[in-house]
């Protein structure tokens, strides 16, 4: 007989067990053999013994992201404590909109918010856990337009003049989506360029603000990115504050990526002026390692229940029997909203502040060990240094091209051959592993590194020899 309790019981053990150190990264199938594997339907129900076969089986086929092996994206290796506190909020399955459902939930995200902007250096801000750093794109132009022009919330656009979003060239896409999704059209995107390290150069965006102008445009908003998704580059935060300043702009930084190092002594000067953005954003479900999804949207100005709130009087209503400045919900441009900052807290709670710098600060010494590895290894070359994040961007040229004339038949080639390494890497379990072109280069492979404790230099060192194993069959 069927039995959901006892079903539910067997679960953390299937996952142990599916997930175990021999278990291999990754056996991949490709979709149309997945699919004739996976028994999908779910027309007619199953007993739980079959339930549990199908299950096992979706795991076996899942990627093992906790894996240190488990390189493709920027997050991976997920913190024990952080999970933890995922298990409990999928279990307590709860909505962060009302103190009243919510209560201890509301109290920690208001408690991490708090520290959160002690640490960007914006401690009179306000803040909100978003779905993820493109969610969180949308509330920083949301804030910078409607700070600019409050009249945006009741009248829309209509009448007001034509705003432009600056970001660089090496920034997230979020900022086209976002700029498509809130009426401004992509072409309202001025892409700056960057230097070779992935940096806006803050000059050209002064110059990209003062044309605007002179068209008769309203530049509205700068978006700093504080790690970008391929060379980790960090823009110069305090030049692009200047510039903001001086022509009135709104400066948000994407620190989604690199916000992070904000945990780390050591590290944090390398977002020195991020303290004089508008607005930040901050996934600590990447470089930290908390459960996906973790972000966080920061503003200098807590104008977020301003600018959000649609005060629905069946849910926020004034005259309730405790302090309605708790339900903090309205202040989002979500209804329900899961419980993300206790994935969170639970592991700040366990391991404080000194605790997650370390972390931070083991990630980046693994990466400058493998960018030591890689800028001296032979057939390895490294697109871009000195890090600022721990991404790692290299090509592996096998032996056969070594020493050729580096021709456009050459780079060619070196652009089919990185995909192919990857697909071998991958086939064969031994590493997942991110690639990309980016602007005028050629597919390199791209390692980014998080606070996963258990990633050692021996790792990095199997990593390259898979990658030189791979790049010679
Ligand atoms: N913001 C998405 C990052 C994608 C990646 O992991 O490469």
């Amino acid at each position: 007989m069927n039995n959901g309790h006892t079903f539910l019981n067997k679960v953390l053990s299937i996952i142990k067990e599916e997930t175990e150190d021999n278990v291999p990264l990754i056996q991949f199938k490709h979709p149309e053999d997945l699919e004739k594997i996976l028994d999908l339907s779910v027309l007619d129900g199953v007993p739980d013994d079959r339930l549990e076969t199908i299950v096992r089986q979706v795991l076996q086929y899942s990627v093992k992201t906790g894996k240190p092996t488990f390189r493709n994206q920027l997050y991976g290796g997920t913190d024990p404590y952080s999970l933890a506190g995922a298990v409990i909020a999928e279990a307590f399955n709860t909505s962060q909109y009302t103190f009243e459902v919510a209560p201890a939930f509301t109290l920690i995200e208001l408690e991490i918010i708090r520290h959160v902007l002690h640490l960007f250096g914006i401690p009179h801000g306000d803040g909100i856990f978003s779905p993820g750093g493109s969610v969180s794109m949308l509330y920083a132009i949301v804030q910078a337009r409607f700070q600019r022009f409050p009249q945006v919330k009741r009248e829309g656009m209509w009448g007001l003049p034509r705003m432009m979003i600056f970001t660089s060239e090496d920034s997230h896409y979020s900022v086209l989506k976002a700029a498509h999704w809130l009426g401004f059209g992509t072409e309202s995107v001025r892409m700056i360029k960057t230097n070779p390290q992935g940096q806006m150069l803050v000059e050209e965006l002064d110059k990209a603000i003062q044309e605007e102008v002179a068209l008769g445009r309203c530049p509205l908003m700068v978006n700093a990115t504080a790690g970008t998704t391929v060379l980790g580059a960090i823009d110069d935060l305090t030049a692009v504050s200047e510039v903001c300043k001086r022509h009135g702009v709104w400066m948000h930084v994407d620190g989604c990526w690199g916000g992070s190092l904000i945990l780390s002594e050591k590290y944090r000067h390398m977002l020195a002026g991020i303290e004089r953005a508008n607005s930040i954003s901050w996934n600590p479900h990447k470089m930290a390692g908390a459960v996906l999804q973790c972000s966080l949207f920061l503003v200098r100005r807590p104008a977020l229940h301003e600018a959000n709130c649609a005060a629905a009087t069946y849910l926020f209503q004034q005259d309730k029997f405790y302090t309605v400045r708790y339900d903090t919900g309205d202040k989002s441009v979500q209804c329900g909203r899961k419980t993300d900052a206790f994935k969170l807290w639970v592991m700040w709670k366990a391991r404080g502040d000194a605790g997650l710098g370390s972390l931070v600060d083991r990630t980046m010494h693994i990466a400058q060990h493998c960018l030591r590895a890689v800028s001296s290894r032979p057939g390895f070359r490294v697109v871009s240094q000195p890090l600022m994040c721990p991404n790692v961007c290299f090509w592996y040229i096998p032996a056969f091209m070594r020493g050729k004339e580096e021709d456009e038949k050459w780079w060619g080639l070196m652009h089919k051959i990185t995909p192919k390494i990857k697909e071998l890497l991958t086939l064969s379990a031994r590493l997942m592993v991110a690639y990309t072109p980016l602007r005028q280069h050629k597919n390199f492979f791209r390692l980014a590194f998080t606070c996963h404790p258990e990633v050692t230099t021996e790792h990095v060192a199997d990593m390259l020899e898979a990658i030189e194993e791979c790049g010679e069959m």
